[in-house]
């Protein structure tokens, strides 16, 4: 049985053997022009980044090193193996997956819950902050302000002022992911005590159980079979969505001045955060309640087209539905709605039945609106619907629950990057006038 840290050692010769092959190989080859609507839009379908976790094709969704979700729900050591009580993967398990492309075994999954729940304490220096944090201040500036602060602590940092060898980086850094990702749950579940006044208030953690076994605890579902097996499929599948999205992005970016990993994911937060990202789950939940206020809970499909007709003829978008990149139903949401089918409580649930035909009749009715690239539902048009099922119904926390996820994603990467010395990100942008002159306008 090996540690984490010791099979990511094992793999970064390797990496590092590759990079250079590709560089000797191809550094002067072309991967595409940059044309002026890439730098106007938003740098979309630009292939700038180097991300090893996981690549999002149009067709066929997410994969990590190679492995669809259906894949990673047959291969990956899930709560079944481990006799946790439920069945789904465990984030540890796509958290081992992502750092080194290869599946773990079932021992190695108990050690990493193991190690993460042995790390899991706050410094109380770290408790006081967030105590002192209004309540009315938002759940995710909570959440990135405690992350950053942690970094007093950074193994990175410390090993960088010393001298560490450029080489070495990624060990720190490594030590700093692991440490972070086993400090998410008690920081998330403290800022939903303090605000909402519901867990525990001490997020004890009881080293038998897994990490989200333990969260569960924390934010006071430990009873709640259902929703804790939710929350590890939901947080597993959510960690890694290629590296382009503002999060993940954000990371890298950070990290790439050598901030340590603290300070890059409390940035990666800040962007998770927005609007147009994190937030769009409860935004599908608020529309999807509002239309089962309307409509009452057994809508028809001829009820539920004319709402979403309504929706697009006030000018609004469906939520949960298209995609910047996808063109297929995303496979998380397919995931999402296969957990749905299996638990009988769900079935019986009329806001997750209600999202559900939605699912079967706004593909054809966003089709003969015409507008939208993808008419399929994205994840977000079924994650916050089962919260609220069981009973999780604070939206304004939602996206904590999504930056707890994101980690397992954007540290590996981070890890990749000072491996494979990645060097700082410094993209040339330009003015409209400095462009003018350089197309030669007038
Ligand atoms: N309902 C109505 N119209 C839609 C639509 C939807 N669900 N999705 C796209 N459109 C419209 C766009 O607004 C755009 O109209 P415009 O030409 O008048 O501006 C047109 O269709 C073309 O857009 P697109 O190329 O299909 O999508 P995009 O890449 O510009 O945007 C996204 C992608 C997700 C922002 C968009 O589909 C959307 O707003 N969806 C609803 C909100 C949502 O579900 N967000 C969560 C996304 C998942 C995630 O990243 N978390």
């Amino acid at each position: 049985v090996k540690t984490l840290t010791e099979a990511v050692g094992e793999v970064i010769p390797k990496k590092r053997e590759e990079l250079a092959q590709l560089k000797s190989s191809s550094a002067d080859k072309s991967l595409g022009e940059v044309k002026v609507s890439n730098l106007l839009g938003g740098m979309r379908g630009l292939k700038i980044m180097l991300w090893e976790g996981s690549v999002l094709d149009a067709n066929t969704g997410i994969t990590f090193h190679g492995k669809t979700i259906p894949d990673c729900e047959k291969e990956l050591p899930n709560a079944k193996d481990l006799g946790l009580g439920g069945k789904e993967m465990l984030p540890e398990s796509m958290l081992w997956l992502l750092l080194t492309g290869n599946v773990p075994s079932n021992e190695e999954v108990k050690q990493l819950s193991a190690e993460l729940a042995a790390k899991g304490k706050l410094p109380s220096f770290v408790e006081k902050i967030i105590d002192s944090f209004p309540k009315t201040l938002h759940p995710m500036t909570q959440f990135a302000a405690a992350v950053g602060a942690l970094n007093h602590d950074s193994a990175f940092a410390a090993a960088y002022t010393k001298g560490i060898k450029k080489t070495e980086y990624w060990q720190p850094t490594l030590e700093d992911s692991i440490d972070l990702v086993a400090k998410l749950p008690a920081i998330a579940a403290r800022i939903y005590y303090n605000v909402f006044g519901k867990g525990d208030g001490q997020q004890k953690i009881d080293t038998s159980k897994d990490l989200i076994g333990n969260y569960a605890e924390m934010i006071g579902y430990g009873g709640n079979e259902g929703l804790t097996d939710y929350l590890r499929l939901y947080i597993a599948i959510h960690g890694d969505h290629e590296g382009g999205n503002v999060s993940a992005h954000t990371a890298h970016l950070v990290g790439s001045a050598l901030s340590d990993p603290y300070l890059s994911y409390s940035a990666a937060l800040l962007g998770l955060a927005g609007p147009l990202h994190g937030l769009a789950n409860q935004e599908v939940l608020g529309w999807a309640l509002g239309m089962q206020d309307k409509v009452g809970p057994n809508a028809s499909h001829e009820q539920i087209k004319e709402y979403l007709w309504d929706t697009l003829k006030s000018g609004r978008v469906v939520p949960g539905y298209g995609h910047a990149v996808l063109r297929r139903p995303d496979p998380r949401f397919t995931a999402l709605s296969r957990f749905c089918d299996d638990r009988p409580e769900l079935q019986q649930s009329s806001i997750v039945q209600l999202v559900k035909k939605v699912s079967e009749v706004a593909p054809g009715v966003l089709k003969e609106h015409g507008k939208t690239a993808n008419p399929f539902p994205n994840v977000d048009a079924a994650s916050g619907c089962v919260l609220h099922e069981y009973g999780l119904s604070e939206f304004r926390y939602y996206t904590v629950i999504f930056g707890i996820s994101r980690a397992i994603g954007a540290l590996p990467q981070l890890v990749m990057d000072r491996a494979l010395g990645l060097p700082i990100e410094r993209p040339k942008s330009m003015s409209i006038a400095a462009l003018n002159k350089h197309l030669g306008n007038n």
